[in-house]
């Protein structure tokens, strides 16, 4: 019965919520489906879109799929990019939720209240911040261990993104052992691999998530290295 009035209220407001947050819905994902990171499921719900209004009241959801056989949403908080890790499913359908300022494509955190894409090419560490750049952003702050813990649970949820070591922001290049953000910032918080920062050279100066057991923990490399990299939108 609960359940049944959240659901009425939800969708007698929803024009009003539309505004506020919105979503896109993955063709590439249609009839598959993806059981892994599920945060939470809701059963007796008629149409993806009621999916999405809930993922929308859920702080932690990130994406939904709605199994219209089960009629069932099951909200997840990350985004899933390889259709192909899931699993053959009739009927189903993908969305990512689109909040405020976190545009369509990138991921939300709103828990941590913050807003990145992931850039599963190879490039060297000037060419990939220069791509975030052209769009006002940086590479991703981790600042704490819940951002690393959930930027690892995200890279390594698809299988095209889980495939090469990442570019995150920070650096020593200024001041060998002093490790600042791109705005100055002193770093606080570090994930390093066992070993590092290992400041082989003068050169190794840059921080690269590292796949190597798929731990995503940190190494202190050079720039001239090609990785795939993280971009973060300030909100
Ligand atoms: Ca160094």
């Amino acid at each position: 019965m609960l359940l049944k009035l959240i659901v009425l209220c939800l969708v007698h407001y929803a024009p009003a919520m539309i505004r506020t947050g919105s979503g896109v819905k993955w063709k590439e994902f249609d009839n598959v489906l993806v059981s892994t990171s599920v945060t939470s499921e809701i059963s007796n719900i008629y149409s993806g879109k009621l999916c999405l209004l809930l993922c929308l009241h859920n702080e932690a959801c990130v994406s939904v799929f709605y199994i219209q056989k089960h009629r069932r949403c099951q909200f997840h908080d990350v985004l899933f990019m390889s259709p192909g890790d899931g699993d053959q499913e009739e009927g189903t359908e993908y969305y990512s939720l689109t909040t405020g300022a976190c545009p369509s494509g990138y991921v939300h955190n709103r828990r941590l209240n913050f807003c990145y894409k992931l850039h599963h090419d190879k490039l060297p560490y000037d060419d990939g911040l220069a791509d975030c750049t052209s769009r006002g952003e940086h590479f991703v702050v981790i600042d704490s261990s819940d951002k690393q813990s959930h930027v690892v649970k995200q890279i390594t949820s698809s299988s095209a993104t889980m495939t090469s070591s990442y570019y995150f922001d920070g650096s020593d290049a200024a001041n060998e052992g002093q490790w600042v953000f791109h705005d100055g910032r002193p770093m606080t918080y570090f994930a390093w691999s066992p070993g590092h920062p290992a400041n082989a050279t003068a050169r190794h100066d840059y921080i690269v998530a590292s796949k190597v057991s798929n731990a995503f923990t940190w190494q202190d490399r050079r720039r001239g290295e090609a990785k795939y990299y993280i971009c973060q939108k300030d909100l």
